[in-house]
């Protein structure tokens, strides 16, 4: 089993976010990439958001101004669930293993979707926390961000707020809609604090589920795909309905069952599952709700 040096754990848990290289060996790597080729391909046949999920939203989510000459496939949910490569590395990456060894022995799944910033698709993720959105009975939770290309300065990379993992939860709430995005001081508050993570392709960023975070728009010719996967402590019971179920979520991936439920107290205005595709549409209405 890979494991991951004490300072990595350190690192961890002082900043809530840590990037380990080859998280994937080179032939897995080129599997999920082609694959990703592939549903990008098909999206050019499409002019809205296609395909369903267990919910039976769409599973394929197009950036507003997708076209076929142009696409822009920003988002795939799920892919674990038609993809054997994608279900193959959700069990079997190294990121499990970094996992279970930061919050295991025992981990569940609980949601994996690629996240896709084509070039000129403009395509960015409004400033947020993950675990308003997937409240738990305690916070043992990460968010695996598998890079799938290099990921650069330029190519739109993921910007945290190192430490912010350690409190408070910021509110996802705006004029009585759930935007999935904390308020503009929270961000100006931080601005001076922001680290952008950048690595080469097959790296995984680990990211603690309550860190602040969000990304802007590619500005390369160069695409930025990732495979996102979140597991929790296998003693985290779920507080709300989950916003991307999948045949998979509460999977065993690595430990034993203990039959406990550990819970650690915070306060939170419970989440809101999205109507629309993803939590894009629900970060659009921001300005307006
Ligand atoms: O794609 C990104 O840059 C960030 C992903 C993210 O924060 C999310 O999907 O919750």
């Amino acid at each position: 089993m890979a494991l991951l040096a004490q300072d990595q754990k350190d690192q961890f848990w002082r900043d809530g976010v840590l990037v380990v290289e080859d998280a994937v060996d080179q032939s897995t790597l080129s599997a999920l990439r082609n694959q990703f080729l592939s549903w990008v391909e098909e999206s050019r046949a499409h002019t809205n958001d296609y395909g369903e999920t267990l919910d039976g939203r769409a599973r394929f989510d197009l950036q507003p101004g997708h076209s076929a000459q142009k696409p822009a496939l920003r988002r795939i949910q799920s892919p674990e669930e038609v993809s054997e490569i994608y279900a193959d590395a959700m069990r079997n990456a190294r990121t499990v293993d970094f996992c279970a060894d930061l919050i295991g022995p025992g981990i569940r799944f609980h949601h994996g979707k690629v996240n896709s910033k084509l070039p000129g698709s403009g395509t960015e993720v409004k400033w947020h926390q993950d675990f308003p959105f997937e409240p738990m009975t305690n916070d043992d939770m990460i968010t695996c961000l598998l890079f799938l290309d290099d990921v650069t300065l330029e190519n739109g990379p993921l910007e945290v707020v190192p430490g912010s993992h350690k409190g408070p939860l910021h509110s996802h709430w705006h004029n009585g809609v759930f935007t999935g995005a904390v308020a503009d001081e929270v961000v100006e508050e931080h601005r001076g604090k922001i680290v952008k993570c950048t690595g080469k392709a097959g790296s995984v960023c680990l990211m603690h589920a309550s860190l602040l975070h969000g990304s802007a728009p590619n500005r390369s010719r160069q695409p930025r795909t990732l495979y996102i996967t979140t597991y929790y402590a296998e003693d985290a019971i779920e507080l709300s309905p989950n916003h991307l179920p999948s045949k998979f979520t509460h999977e065993l991936v690595r430990g034993e069952v203990s039959g406990r439920v550990r819970c650690t107290p915070y306060l939170l205005q419970l989440p809101e599952v999205p109507n629309g595709t993803s939590f894009f549409a629900q970060q659009e209405t921001q300005r307006t709700g």
